[in-house]
């Protein structure tokens, strides 16, 4: 096959045989494979984490495990995969080199808002028995602080105004467990599998309060029929760049038009409740199914995510382009370190079989992979969704100790900072968060004081709680950081920090 735009051999069914012995690929026969998982929100990182444990899943177990990955706001990754078959190829970078893998878990893809009455359609299929989402913690509809339904949220109310053409996730959802709960089939299995806390029952809460909105039996049905196994993810998948195509292409010797390109490491730890026990046989390729997520979880968006966090705010207003340009600057990597050390891990239980200290060490070690250009700027999108889990829930832990936090302090004032939208040589920054225009509006109303801007942005209930917004100490403590920040810089404010 060609693609026809570039002239070029293109990868997909026909052009397998002239694939290099080098690039791994499946062995089972993918005519065989049928569908039984959708995954709503198919992006770079479920390509490279949910698509891959399930295609190396397949080789060892095969069953009707292929998945049909939904993304209903962009038809970009249904047209880069329908021409070649849906099969991609997946890049393990690492200072070593790159390794390529062919990936065939994927069967179709449905793609742009008007395939919603589709998605659902197909959600109503008995041959589906697993739902997984990584919408990203925005495309829950719900309130950050509290994990509760936002009522409010403009698709959320589209969806209870319109029960026949839902296009929110929950209604999604909800909508096709209320077909199969009429047509007397059995639920699907919902794996949330985005950096949320307690992942499952988040959205198990989610689904019940939005069928609570329409019909109290369909809520009380899936309370008590639809399993939410929470789930800890984790891989470190930058966006994909035209580098990684050329790459792909190099190591291929055929064109693809959408690689993804990660680090070697991968963990998932997945809570083992599904209807009838089915699923493909993740445990037998890594996965760890287990009793309680909720430790495993906790470490993972506690120290990984909230050290991302951290440092894409500093790290963006300090000139850092990526993660691995932070940790590669002492100043940078002191300050998580620190971190790490005296705030984060004292407050974090230890999950079974892990070591914290090691766990923070392997952790700088993969935040240095000089082959992963992962963007300070990426991690830095949509702050007001992550904040909550990753920073303020140890803030918080600490706050009942009565133990201080400077340097957690100090990453929600870099994050306010960067919410201003200028950087500190005057230049706009790309602000990508749904609350963007609320940060407008706090800077706009706050004027120009620095203790000003702090309290009124503490106000932002659905980050901070009512707890934060209302805590004078949390207020001075934020101030301090981001009052050094506006007037000596970032870099003097974290040697402030560590002083
Ligand atoms: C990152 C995560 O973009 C972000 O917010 O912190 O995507 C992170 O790379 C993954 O959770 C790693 O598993």
């Amino acid at each position: 096959m060609t693609d026809h735009t570039q002239n070029r051999p293109r990868l997909a069914t026909a052009t397998l045989a002239q694939l290099p012995a080098s690039v791994r690929r499946y062995r089972y026969n993918r005519d065989r494979l049928t569908p039984g998982i959708v995954h709503l929100g198919l992006g770079a990182f479920a390509r490279a984490h949910i698509c891959d444990y399930t295609d190396e899943a397949l080789d060892v177990d095969f069953g009707a495990w292929g998945i049909t990955g939904i993304n209903l706001r962009s038809t970009d990754m249904l047209q880069k995969l329908a021409p070649q078959n849906f099969l991609y190829s997946s890049l393990s970078r690492d200072v070593t080199g790159t390794r390529a893998r062919l990936i065939g878990s994927v069967m179709n893809v449905e793609a742009g808002p008007a395939s919603a009455t589709r998605v659902v359609e197909i959600l109503s299929q008995p041959e589906t028995r697993i739902v997984s989402l990584t919408i990203t913690e925005k495309g829950y509809c719900h309130d950050p602080a509290s994990g509760q339904l936002n009522v409010q949220h403009p698709d959320i109310q589209y969806d209870l105004a319109s029960p026949e053409a839902t296009r929110s996730a929950i209604g999604i959802l909800c909508r096709a467990l209320a077909l199969r709960r009429q047509g007397g089939l059995k639920p699907f299995t919902v794996l949330c599998c985005d950096n949320l806390p307690h992942n499952g029952a988040l959205v198990a809460g989610l689904l019940r309060s939005f069928a609570a909105l329409r019909d109290d039996g369909l809520a009380r049905w899936i309370e008590v029929n639809v399993p939410c196994p929470s789930t800890m993810v984790d891989r470190i998948v930058p966006a994909v760049t035209p580098q990684d195509i050329m790459d792909a292409e190099a190591l291929l010797g055929l064109y693809d038009a959408a690689p993804v390109a990660h680090e070697p490491f991968r963990q998932w730890v997945i809570e083992d409740r599904f209807v009838d026990d089915a699923r493909p046989a993740w445990d037998k390729v890594g996965a760890e199914l287990v009793s309680d997520v909720a430790p495993h979880e906790h470490m993972k968006l506690r120290v990984l995510n909230a050290a991302h966090s951290a440092l894409a705010y500093a790290g963006y207003l300090g000139g850092h382009e990526t993660i691995g340009d932070c940790v590669a600057d002492p100043l940078y990597r002191d300050y998580v370190r620190s971190l790490w050390t005296h705030e984060i891990l004292p407050m974090v239980a230890t999950p079974p079989g892990a070591n914290l200290a090691q766990y923070a060490d392997a952790l700088l070690l993969r935040f240095a992979n000089p082959a992963i250009r992962h963007r300070t700027w990426q991690i830095a999108m949509d702050g007001s969704q992550k904040l909550p889990q990753r920073i303020l829930a140890t803030i918080r832990d600490r706050i009942r100790c009565g133990l201080p936090y400077p340097g957690l302090a100090l990453a929600v004032a870099a994050w306010l900072r960067y919410a201003r939208g200028v950087d500190e040589s005057g230049r706009p920054i790309d602000v990508r968060d749904p609350m963007a225009g609320s940060f407008k509006e706090v800077f706009a109303l706050a004027g120009a004081t620095p203790q000003a801007q702090v309290s009124a942005a503490l106000k932002l209930g659905s980050i901070f709680g009512a707890d934060l917004s209302d805590d004078d100490s949390f207020a001075e403590a934020v101030g301090l950081a981001y009052g050094r920040i506006c007037e000596t810089g970032i870099r003097s404010a974290i040697s402030a920090t560590l002083a």
